[in-house]
């Protein structure tokens, strides 16, 4: 199997003037394309060469004879599910039931908001911030570093920021924290977040 760029599930220029048609073509047609370049070579007369994405990366996770391997096709995933977290006209308020869940985990819905901020900012480094579903059931916030993502913890990804600079800086310089609240404020697809628990 050879891995394809998945479209993007909306225009480029969908998500201005939050984040510009500029930061999209280089993060969408450079970065996330040379992740799935890359994979594709490395998994050239590999056993993996055949496997599904997901299996890759489970195959991979914590091997350190397969550090390249999983670090692309993590960033491939990640990415696809990253552009799926947004949408134009997005952030707001999740559905009553969502709602209701995120209440239940983190006491109101500004407390989430502003833990998934703190762990956006704090993240040190290249990396993203989830919320997620444990083995458990229960919602917890994530952060992780570079292509680290939840499926290789065990646990299931329901929202998530890309904090590399690359997802930023062109639109916010070094103002990772406005970056987020844009994020959560104005972009955010909670429809999305819900198809996934
Ligand atoms: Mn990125």
């Amino acid at each position: 199997m050879t891995h394809q760029l998945p479209p993007l599930p909306y225009e480029k220029s969908a998500l201005e003037p939050y984040i510009t048609a500029n930061t999209l073509s280089f993060h969408y047609e450079k970065h996330h394309q040379a992740y799935v370049t890359n994979l594709n070579k490395l998994l050239e007369s590999h056993p993996l060469e055949n496997a599904a994405l997901e299996e890759v990366i489970m195959s991979s996770a914590g091997k350190s004879n397969m550090v390249g391997i999983f670090n692309n096709a993590a960033q491939v995933w990640n990415h696809t599910f990253y552009w799926n977290c947004m949408k134009p006209n997005g952030g707001g308020e999740p559905s009553a039931n969502l709602k209701a869940k995120i209440e239940k985990a983190f006491g109101s819905l500004d407390k989430f908001l502003a833990e998934f901020k703190e762990a956006a900012v704090t993240q040190f480094g290249s990396g993203w911030a989830w919320l997620v579903k444990d083995g458990k059931g229960d919602l917890k916030l994530l952060k992780t570093g570079n292509a680290d993502l939840p499926m290789a913890h065990g646990m299931t990804a329901l929202l998530t920021c890309d904090v590399w600079e690359h997802a930023y800086y062109l639109d916010f310089q070094n103002r990772r924290p406005d970056y987020v609240d844009t994020f959560l404020k104005h972009l955010v697809n909670w429809d999305f977040v819900e198809s996934q628990m």
